[in-house]
């Protein structure tokens, strides 16, 4: 996995099952949507250590500790893209800001045009789980999910919702659009996690 910092040659090896697509390509159902800056926002909630819910607006975001993660995008049908260079906001800084319960595991990623993903709370504490809002020094364009995306380099590609809006604690597994469709509700590119009767 090219992780933040990592030395390696870029992308040697690719993981199990998939082959390389060339460039850097959007993926995703539908339009992209319009988004107002002024009117963007982040809201955490659902089942937290305090009972409240946050909300960020961009000038927040920018506020909070930056990171890079370069790390290729890996799609659940077998592409991979070659290495990006992520530029965000780790998402441990931004889940430290309104705290899970203890109970709650699981969490539902939602974006604009009803877009979601779900994903065990532990993965959003990966080392390299970004809230992203660069790509390769630039903001991100509007087909890769401006003003924000969640970036899980350790999961498949769907797991990263574009235009997120919401990051909501569950105490139960939730169903994104791919999971309600029979893919894996962790997604784990090393272990092929692809389909959910995979185990
Ligand atoms: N909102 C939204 N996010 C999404 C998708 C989508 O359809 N809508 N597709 C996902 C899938 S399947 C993949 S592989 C990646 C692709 O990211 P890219 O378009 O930047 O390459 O975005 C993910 N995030
Ligand atoms: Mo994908």
């Amino acid at each position: 996995m090219a992780g933040s910092g990592g030395s390696a040659p870029e992308e040697a090896v690719l993981p199990p099952g998939q082959s390389r697509a060339g460039r850097w390509q959007a993926y995703h159902y539908g339009r992209v949507p319009r988004i107002d800056p002024d009117r963007w926002r982040l809201t955490v909630g659902g089942v937290t250590r305090h009972g409240g819910t946050t909300v960020l607006d961009l000038a927040a975001l920018g506020r909070l500790p930056g990171a890079e993660v370069r790390a290729p995008m890996h799609c659940v049908d077998g592409r991979s893209s070659s290495s990006v260079r992520w530029g965000g906001v780790p998402l441990a800084e931004v889940l430290a800001l309104e705290p899970p319960h203890e109970d709650a595991r699981h969490v539902l990623l939602a974006a604009a045009r009803g877009y979601a993903s779900a994903v065990p709370l532990a993965e959003l504490r990966h080392p390299d789980a970004l809230l992203a809002t660069h790509a390769d020094g630039e903001p991100l364009d509007p087909e890769h999910g401006w003003p924000a995306r969640v970036v899980l380099p350790q999961l498949y590609g769907f797991k990263g919702p574009k235009w997120v809006l919401e990051i909501t604690y569950h105490l139960t597994p939730q169903q994104g659009w791919w999971e309600s469709h029979g893919y894996h509700p962790r997604g784990r590119v090393d272990l092929q996690e692809r389909w959910a009767h995979q185990g």
